[in-house]
């Protein structure tokens, strides 16, 4: 299977700008990219045409890297390959990831509508609010093992500007020993029967049963987040259909008892890619909506903390999936290595992170503080907005 994603690109409006200074008229097909292809049928390279106005090819080591190749060209370029290769039967697979690729570089996808509320992506940055009901997740394990504590904990994180709700019945932490459907079910179900009576904002469930979703989603979720994208549980793309709500399909190498024992990858941002990419055509081969899917990486899921940092520094690149983008970084261990703070003292980091994440293009953040986040969104998306006037900020109403 081809995989492309473009690894360099020129913000298209950043080159408008900058042509609009000199008094010229904006020039279509001009922003310069760069297409890394992976998964390249045989033959693919030999069959590349060269010449004036078409996009660089080069392919990789045969030995080292096969079925690889990194084009670079103009907007214009790529796109007068793809008509010019329209009867090349061995490059079919190549301009069709090509076109769909195009169409998705440094753009927002479209709307999703989750729940009651419509999400526009590139809009701003929305805030998914945690709620763990556990004894032992790693940053506030206990802390709401009550269903009062924990309606109590989902309310105030709606007043502070959550626009999603993410409960939690067992805990993924590394190491964490696994909870059958029922006691998942004992912990989830009366805080999300209770608070989705209480708020407005859309509630999530974090689980990978499809037994819970199914119970989770008839008792008011509008989203499943499933930290193993539909891998752990066969029924669980199929139940998210059949009730037409949204997910979150996360990316984890191996299982949470032993995923950091040795991660390990050649290429992590492509192979993250490669997975999600995996799970969103099984979650629409069972007839989820493509645009009720949203992608996260899965920081700390089977990753150095090497790997998290390379991959919210790429973040961008997984545009290409087409779908909306989900992180959290929320007080996770690589902040602690990273800063030499203890779980409890997470914040000034997450906040960092919070910021490296929106402006390397995530469009959902997970997050436990979310007062603390909402503000450091909002400031954020103010720099994401920028334009030459400076006025491209609102004050709050
Ligand atoms: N991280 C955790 C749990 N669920 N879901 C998504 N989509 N992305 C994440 O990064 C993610 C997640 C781990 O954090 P937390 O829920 O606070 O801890 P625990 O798993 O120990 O309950």
């Amino acid at each position: 299977m081809i995989t492309i994603r473009f690894v360099c690109w020129e913000e298209a409006g950043c080159l408008a700008q900058h042509r609009g200074r000199l008094g010229l008229a904006p020039l279509p097909g001009e922003q310069v990219l760069r297409a890394l292809v992976t998964g390249a049928p045989p033959g693919t390279a030999d069959a590349f045409p060269s010449g004036e106005g078409l996009p660089k090819a080069w392919p990789g080591d045969p030995e080292r890297a096969p079925g690889t190749l990194l084009l670079t060209g103009r907007r214009a370029d790529f796109e007068r390959l793809c008509v010019e290769v329209a009867d090349r039967q061995t490059l079919v697979e190549l301009r069709e990831a090509l076109q769909v690729a195009l169409v998705r570089v440094g753009v927002a996808p479209p709307a999703t509508r989750i729940g009651p509320r419509l999400f526009e992506w590139g809009s701003r940055t929305f805030l998914m609010g945690v709620v763990n009901v556990t004894p032992d997740s790693f940053s506030d394990g206990g802390r709401h093992a009550s269903a009062d504590t924990a309606v109590a904990a989902g309310e105030r994180l709606a007043a502070e500007g959550a626009d999603l709700i993410d409960i939690g019945g067992e805990s993924t932490r590394p190491g964490a020993d696994p909870v059958g459907a029922e006691q998942e079910l004992e912990r989830v179900l009366p805080v999300l029967e209770r608070l989705s009576r209480l708020v407005e904002v859309p509630l999530s469930v974090d689980t990978t049963k499809a037994r819970v979703a199914e119970a989770a989603l008839s008792a008011g979720a509008s989203l499943i987040n499933d930290v193993s994208g539909f891998r752990f549980d066969p029924r669980m793309a199929e139940t998210v259909a059949r009730a037409g709500a949204a997910a979150c399909v996360m990316h984890m190498q191996g299982v949470p008892r032993s995923m950091q024992a040795a991660p390990h990858y050649l290429d992590v941002l492509g192979e993250v890619m490669e997975s999600l990419k995996a799970s969103l055509d099984l979650a629409v081969r069972c007839g989820v909506h493509e645009e009720r899917l949203l992608v996260d990486p899965g920081l700390g899921f089977g990753k150095q903390p090497g790997h998290n940092l390379f991959l919210l520094r790429h973040l961008g690149q997984l545009r290409a999936l087409g779908r909306p983008i989900l992180v959290g970084a929320s007080r996770k261990s690589f902040i602690g290595k990273v800063t030499g703070r203890a779980v409890g003292e997470r914040l000034p980091g997450s906040l960092a992170i919070l910021a490296a994440a929106v402006l390397a293009g995530a469009d959902v953040v997970r997050v436990h503080d979310v007062a603390e986040s909402s503000v450091a969104a909002r400031m954020i998306d103010a720099v994401r907005r920028a334009d030459e006037g400076g006025l491209a900020y609102q004050t709050p109403a």
